[in-house]
């Protein structure tokens, strides 16, 4: 069988964010089931939601799994817990924030898991590293990441 490509997002602006996300990447490699990884660069970016809370280092990876997609998301959630995410108000500060953004062209409604992330499509810190290292890529409905990703360009994010 062929191996799914899976999108996470990496979110983190506690507790030395660039450490969290580097080590989060570094357990991405070491997931059951999956292969290849690659990550986008670090970008640091702006707080979206509350803004009495520090900038957030972000990253995107892609990886090659044979993980279903709730299985992938209990690896995430363990990933989170073992970096001890604080889990605090909603947009809040956080260690560490790890969504599954795109499984293959999946559509995915579920009491715990909705593929696309939900909010993907409007957030830079999301889609300017999505298109950094998958140029081509489209959404399940047909929206190209790159052309998102166009908006977004100029709006409080740096690569590191
Ligand atoms: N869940 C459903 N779908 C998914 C999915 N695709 N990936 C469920 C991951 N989880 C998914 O998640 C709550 C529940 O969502 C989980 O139990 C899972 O079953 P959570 O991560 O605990 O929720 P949260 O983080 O408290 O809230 P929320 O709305 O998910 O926060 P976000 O959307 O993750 O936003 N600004 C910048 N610049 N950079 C950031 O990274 N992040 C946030 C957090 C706000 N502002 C930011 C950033
Ligand atoms: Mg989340």
């Amino acid at each position: 069988m062929m191996a799914h490509h899976a999108y996470i997002g990496l979110g983190s602006n506690i507790e030395h964010p660039q450490h969290q996300v580097l080590q989060a990447l570094k357990a991405l490699q070491h997931l059951p089931l999956t292969t290849h990884v690659q990550a986008s660069r670090l970008y640091a970016s702006r707080p979206i939601g509350p803004q009495d809370q520090p900038d957030f280092i972000n990253a995107v990876a892609l990886i090659e799994t044979h993980l279903s997609p709730l299985a992938l998301l209990d690896q995430l959630q363990a990933l989170e817990q073992r970096q001890r995410r604080v889990r605090q108000r909603r947009w809040g500060p956080r260690t560490l924030d790890l969504d599954l953004l795109l499984y293959d062209d999946n559509v995915i409604v579920h009491p715990r898991l909705l593929v696309p992330h939900p909010e993907m499509h409007r957030r830079g810190f999301v889609l300017v590293p999505l298109a950094e290292i998958a140029p081509t890529l489209y959404l399940p409905d047909g929206t190209s990441i790159a052309h998102l990703a166009k908006k977004y360009r100029d709006v409080g994010l740096k690569p590191l």
